[in-house]
Order: C-alpha cells, then structure tokens, then sequence
C-alpha cells in the first residue's frame, strides 16, 4: 500500500561534458527535474522527470512538467492510499490529457517508493531478468564526418555495443557512410533523425538504406504513422519508433500500419511503468524488439532505465550511457559505470539501487517546492 504525504520538486542544473545536438536542438546544460516521495512512515523515494528545457523532442518542457506536476499530478497521489504502483497510472490518465513526462516523474517515483517498502530491487519489481544490460551510445550531430568517424572508432574501443548518430539534412548519408567505411559491415550502427525529414526524402532514406544499420529512428514527423508506413514499405532497414510511441494504443497501430519494426521504449514519454511494461508485453507477443531509450538523465532517471531495461524482452542495446559519458560528477552514489559495454543491473540493493548525493544535489539546485496532502 501506498501512502504519500510529500513530494519534493527541485530543478538541478547539470553541465553536460560536451554539448548533445540532436535534429531540433542543442542541450549544453541539463535542467533536471528531480522529485522526492515521502510516504506516511517517512520512507523515501527519489525519482526523474526527463522533459528537457524547450518543447522540442515533445510538447512538454520542464517548465511545464513543474506546472503540471504541482497543479494536476502530485494532488491526485498526494493523502491518497494506492494499492500498488501499478494503479497509479490509471489514476493520472482519467480526464486528463497529456502531460506523460510529468506523470512519469510521479508514477515512476511510486514504483521507487514500493520497491523501497518492499526491500526489493526495482528490476525485481518491474519483472526484470537480467543481471546486466547491453549498453549503446548516442552520438550527437557532429561538425564533420571526420569528427564522427573519430567519436564512433572511440565509442567502439570503449565497447559500447551499439552506436546511434544524430543525422539531420545535409548531415546524413555521407556522415554514416564515412562511420561505415571506417569500421567494417559488422559494426552495429544506427541512426536517429528526431523527426527531420518527410516523404520527399525518400531518396536520402534509401540511400541510408544501403549501409547496413540496424534500424533508423524516428525518420518523419513526432505523431506521424501513416507515413511512416508507407516509408517502412521503401526501405529494408527497420524504422524503428522513439517520439511517436506515447502509449500501448500507438504501439498497437503502428503493428497493425506496418509502420515500424522496432521500439525504442522511454518511460517518461509514455507516462511511467505501467505503460513501458504494457507496451513491452504486446511487443514481445508480436516478435517486435524493444531497447531503452534515454532522455541525459542524471543517475536518478538511469536508475529506472537500468531496472527496466531488465525486462526480458529488451534484446537490443539501450541508451544507457555510463554516468562519466555525461558528466564530470553525478548525483548518485555509486555512479553508473560500464564494463565492456555492460551495466550491472543492482539486483540485490532494495529501491532504485543508488544512494542519493544529497550535498551534491543541494549544491546543484536552482529552485524547490514543497507539496504536501
Ligand atoms: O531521440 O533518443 C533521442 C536525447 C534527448 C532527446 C532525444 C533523444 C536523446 C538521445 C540521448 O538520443 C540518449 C542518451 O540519453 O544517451
Ligand atoms: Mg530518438
């Protein structure tokens, strides 16, 4: 059972070691907000919402996510006993739309919280099977195919297990034909566009699809299926879905539509747990692959990718970047760290499997509100 009777917000700011600049944008500093449940018994939970500064991977940004957290989510938890987490998503759905990452931070805290009560890990909660997760690295959109040669040589000595590039118009094919050339057939590269082309690209995207990749992400426009499909029916390579994909329905068409093969799951786009578990179990039921996507979150938001990752049908590499890849200092102890191209999943620490750098949190916090029943 679930009793909350305080959420926390805060904004930390977190300067990212080099600058990530993806088809719509460019982040040099994260604004992260971070939220703390407290239940009645004074047990604590920490958790992430992953809306960025501006609305342009989602409508959401974080200063919405606070507005919404303060106004419409945190009081339909908040002096509320709640069965269990797996409730609480239903309770932020009704007749209210929108808002899924600010519902996440909430949802996915409450899934913390249990885990915490429990003394269970929160892989062990979600479901979770593995003990360590296949980690992949996304390169941001980089000044020359040079330079994206040298990021992807690295990022394969340092083991990753997949490499993802940003591409964008005029930044694309002889970018990933250049990273092809360098490291052989074998390597597994992908890439993402964040939404930047449309049909009248085709040739560009065909072109893509001659050098081997394992899926190219999200191609056309952020809520576009219908025209997704007629792509996939062009190209060999999977199209693989990141931005559309905001809950188990929009799964459900994009099988039915032919518009995609793979998901890139991210629970903070899809409302939380509830909805990543939902999704993941209807694409392991259809054949279709599915990995974790990343948002540069801090160590708190990595925690709850890290445990759902583990769930069984997470067989492609996810965005799950070790903490140094970042940033200088994370906020969490132990930081996240990598061994040859592996994550331990902290199957035997109960809760999220971290501990809290509170003074370093403090240190980074710009502002807070405090929300109680
Ligand atoms: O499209 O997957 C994306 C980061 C911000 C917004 C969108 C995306 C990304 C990433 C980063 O690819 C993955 C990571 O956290 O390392
Ligand atoms: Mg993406």
């Amino acid at each position: 059972m679930l009793h909350i009777d305080r959420i926390v917000l805060r904004e930390i700011r977190l300067r990212l070691k080099q600058p990530f600049r993806i088809s719509s944008g460019e982040v040099t500093e994260r604004r992260i907000l971070l939220l703390e449940l407290t239940d009645r018994v004074g047990a604590t939970a920490w958790s992430e919402c992953v809306a960025g500064e501006h609305p342009n991977y989602s409508s959401e940004a974080i200063d919405t996510a606070w507005v919404a957290t303060e106004q419409w989510v945190a009081p339909r938890v908040l002096g509320r006993s709640i069965e269990a987490p797996g409730d609480v998503f239903a309770l932020l759905e009704h007749d209210f739309r929108g808002h899924l990452m600010a519902k996440a931070g909430v949802e996915m805290g409450c899934w913390g919280l249990a885990a915490t009560q429990a003394g269970v890990s929160l892989s062990t909660l979600l479901g979770g099977v593995r003990e360590r997760i296949a980690v992949g690295i996304s390169l941001g959109i980089q000044p020359s195919p040079a330079a994206l040669v040298a990021k992807v040589q690295e990022s394969l000595a340092a083991g990753y297990q997949k490499v993802k590039i940003k591409i964008e118009p005029g930044n694309d094919v002889a970018f990933v034909r250049a990273a092809r050339d360098a490291v052989g057939p074998d390597a597994h590269l992908m890439a993402d566009a964040n939404n930047a082309y449309t049909l009248d690209d085709v040739a560009t995207l065909q072109a893509l699809d001659e050098l081997g990749l394992m899926m190219i992400e999200q191609p056309l426009a952020h809520d576009d299926l219908v025209r997704h499909a007629t792509l996939q029916r062009q190209l060999r390579t999977p199209i693989c879905l990141d931005e559309t994909i905001i809950s188990l329905d929009r799964a459900q068409d994009m099988v039915a539509l032919g518009a995609g093969r793979i998901i890139n799951i991210k629970p903070g786009r899809v409302g939380g747990f509830a909805a990543s578990i939902a999704i993941h179990d209807f694409c392991q039921e259809q054949g279709i692959p599915v990995w974790c996507g990343g948002m540069l979150e801090s160590g708190i938001g990595r925690a709850y990718n890290v445990a759902l990752a583990s769930l069984p049908n997470f067989t492609m590499p996810g965005d799950v970047s070790p903490s140094a890849r970042y940033w200088t200092q994370d906020v969490v102890t132990p930081e996240w760290t990598m061994q040859e191209g592996w994550v331990t999943v902290p199957r035997a620490t109960p809760g999220i499997g971290v501990a809290i750098d509170r003074e370093r949190i403090d240190a980074l916090t710009v502002r807070t509100a405090e929300l109680r029943a």
